[in-house]
This record gives structure tokens, sequence and C-alpha cells, in this order.
């Protein structure tokens, strides 16, 4: 039972598999990193295009889920504990997709800090012009 009626988000963008990760995103540089995110994973999700052209970002249904109105945000019915969780910033989305599919983070105490800090010297240090992607691939395979 994935009941995501709770989350107002869901009222301007239906979910058609509400049992998957619900997207909200557009294909900019920060909103790709998502995208790449869950298909590199092979986590089931459906995408819902947040439109720039019509302030889509402004609504009051999507500013309940990221009051900083920026994409991408994300809505897991099956969050930790078995409980709905929803997310916005890319690096933390990020870090929540590969602690959920145990890939592009290392269990290594040692070696996941190394990863984070690249991470977040990727969005403190770079921007949105770059996806951090290229930082957790340093340890896939
Ligand atoms: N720090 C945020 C930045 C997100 C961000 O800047 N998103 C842009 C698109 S790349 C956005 O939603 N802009 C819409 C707006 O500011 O109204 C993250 O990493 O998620």
């Amino acid at each position: 039972m994935n009941d995501l009626s709770a989350f107002p988000i869901t009222r301007k963008w239906r979910a058609q598999h509400p049992e998957h990760i619900q997207l909200y995103s557009l294909p900019t540089p920060n909103g790709v990193k998502i995208s790449v995110m869950l298909e590199q994973t092979g986590l089931p999700y459906e995408p819902h295009v947040v439109r720039f052209d019509t302030n889509d970002q402004m609504s009051p249904d999507f500013l309940s889920l990221n009051p900083n109105n920026k994409i991408p945000a994300i809505l897991d019915p099956a969050g930790p504990d078995g409980r709905p969780l929803a997310l916005f910033e890319s690096g933390a989305i990020l870090l929540y997709l590969a602690d959920k599919s145990g890939q592009f983070i290392p269990k290594d105490a040692a070696d996941r800090y190394e990863t984070i800090q690249w991470l977040m010297f990727q969005i403190g240090g770079i921007g949105p012009m770059f996806g951090q992607i290229g930082f957790f691939n340093k340890f896939a395979g």
C-alpha cells in the first residue's frame, strides 16, 4: 500500500506508479544528476516534469515539498522504516539514493567520507555547471 495522498505535491503531479520513487525535475545540470543516478542504480522511478516556463516550481504544491522552489526533488514511498520520504537538494538526494541502492558509495567509513568530501566540493565549489555523479563513479564497479 503506497498512499502518497498526504503529500500535496501528488495533487499536481499524479502518481501512476505510487510504489516507485517520484522524481520532480527538469533536465538542467542539477536535475540530470538525479536522473542519471536513478538510471545507473536501476531503482524504479516515475519522472514528473516541473516546467519553469509556467513557474511550476513556485506553485503551492511544489513548495509543499521544497520551500526553496528548486528542482530536483523526490518522494520515495518506501523510505527509511518503510515510511515515505520527501527530499530536496541534489547532494542529499544522491547520498540517499546511493545508500538505498548500496551503489556508488563505499561502506568503509574513510572511503565514504572521502566520497562525501568530493560531493560537497562539487556542490559548494564547482556549482551547478557540473554533475557530481562522476565523483561517485570513482568507487563504482
Ligand atoms: N542546491 C540546489 C540547487 C538546485 C537548483 O539551482 N535548481 C535550479 C535548476 S538547475 C532551479 O530549480 N531553479 C528554479 C528557480 O530557482 O526558480 C541543488 O543542488 O539541488
